[in-house]
């Protein structure tokens, strides 16, 4: 049974979106703040719709957690959404009385190419791809967000941090320093695109503008890093347990994102191994690797499937948005005949907001692989064994002097 485990529910346009979180150990500080800033940043992010102006997402706590400390109970998160409001009647649980007026029931005949609509359509036996692109929206990204938060709390406690950056849009791609800034949010997050090259921005914001007024949208890649993390997560003895395969399905499963790549990734593919892995060097600063280092992080902190103590570096390729303001042609659902997709309200770009998103799932996938490898009840295990491991590391390091 994993030791981290989550699950989202909610449509869209429902009452609400909720999460829970399981596995997080009793007496762990929990900041509701916290998670709402989380929520706050996933919001932003040039190139979104009218939807983010309706929506100030808030979590509430619902269980689990009391006094601000977790319980060791499941952790459940609720965030309402405003725009509810004007979905009572479309999105009613119950049968409603304009059931036949598909206009009121905001019924989705003419699937997008790219979205889950038609086979979703296909596989659930629906008509109106509304029952399925109520849940294949990215709005369910707000719960992976509240819960990650959660995740990137108990990870902070041990020294774990988690930021993200944007490396293009578009096609038009950041220079990105040698060396990350070691508060990689505080650099991004100023920035309307959440990236770190000021020139690439501006082409970035205009090509955003420009696919707007074209009635387009824009995909392009994100970057996480996270900082912190001990050698010795994850493992190379079984496929399932190698953490560069958990982390690569988790960023793969974040709605539109259709490559990830872990340090050097394809490009790896094709250099020669000269050119490609990192040599190891005794590095005494770098305690939770043991004291061994590496010349460069091309393996992007995982070798074997096992962290190295370098920082563990994600990409995530996002494919643009489905819901084209110019539609592509399609089918429709009823009648076969062919027809121009649904336009919906949509967002230009999401981005930004998708390397918050990649945050989360990172946190979440490390928060497994350090409560599998340290475990315990209650903050106060999981610390002792945590700190006993460090010590057994640094003791593996500690050479005599030459
Ligand atoms: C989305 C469509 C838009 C986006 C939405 C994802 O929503 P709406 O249909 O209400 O205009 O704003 O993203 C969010 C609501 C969010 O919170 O990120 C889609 O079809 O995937």
């Amino acid at each position: 049974m994993p030791t981290f485990r989550f699950t989202t529910a909610g449509e869209s346009h429902g009452p609400a979106l909720v999460a829970v979180v399981e596995g997080l150990p009793a007496g762990l500080p929990v900041q509701s703040d916290e998670i709402d800033r989380e929520l706050r940043r996933r919001q932003g992010g040039y190139g979104r719709g009218g939807r983010m102006r309706i929506e100030s997402d808030r979590a509430e706590l619902l269980s689990g957690v009391r006094h601000g400390q977790a319980l060791g109970s499941p952790v459940t998160l609720m965030v309402r959404n405003r725009d509810w409001a004007n979905w009572t009647d479309a999105m009613s649980p119950t049968p409603h009385e304009a059931q036949d007026d598909d206009e009121a029931m905001r019924r989705v005949f003419f699937p997008r190419p790219g979205h889950a609509d038609l086979v979703g359509a296909l596989k659930y036996d629906r008509t109106d791809a509304r029952d399925i692109l109520e849940r294949a929206s990215a709005r369910e990204t707000t719960m992976r967000v509240a819960a990650g938060a959660l995740a990137k709390q108990l990870l902070a406690q041990l020294g774990i941090t988690i930021g993200s950056h944007v490396v293009s849009i578009g096609g038009i791609v950041a220079e990105v320093p040698a060396a990350l800034p070691e508060d990689l949010n505080a650099a991004s997050d100023p920035s309307p695109v959440r990236c770190l090259d000021a020139d690439a921005e501006g082409r970035m914001i205009d090509a955003i503008d420009a696919a707007k007024r074209d009635g387009d949208t824009l995909g392009g890649v994100v970057e996480v890093v996270a900082r912190g993390v001990p050698a010795g997560l994850g493992s190379h003895v079984s496929w399932d347990r190698k953490l560069d395969g958990r982390l690569a399905q988790a960023l793969m499963s974040i709605q539109a994102i259709k490559g990830v790549e872990i340090g050097l990734g394809f490009e790896a593919a094709m250099r020669p191994g000269s050119r490609v892995h990192d040599a190891i060097t005794r590095d005494d600063a770098l305690a939770r690797g043991g004291g061994f280092g590496r010349v460069g992080n091309y393996a992007g902190g995982l070798e074997g499937g096992i962290t190295t103590g370098l920082p563990l570096v994600c990409r995530a390729a996002m494919k643009p948005i489905s819901t084209l303001m110019t539609p592509l042609g399609t089918v429709d659902l009823r009648t076969g005949e062919p027809a121009e997709a649904v336009r919906e309200r949509s967002d230009v770009c999401a981005v930004p907001a998708a390397g918050v998103v990649a945050e989360a799932m990172v946190a979440m996938v490390l928060a497994g692989a350090v409560l599998e490898k340290f475990g315990g009840d209650s903050m106060t295990e999981l610390r002792r064994s945590f700190d006993a491991y460090l010590e057994q590391i640094r003791a593996r390091g500690a050479f005599a002097p030459a």
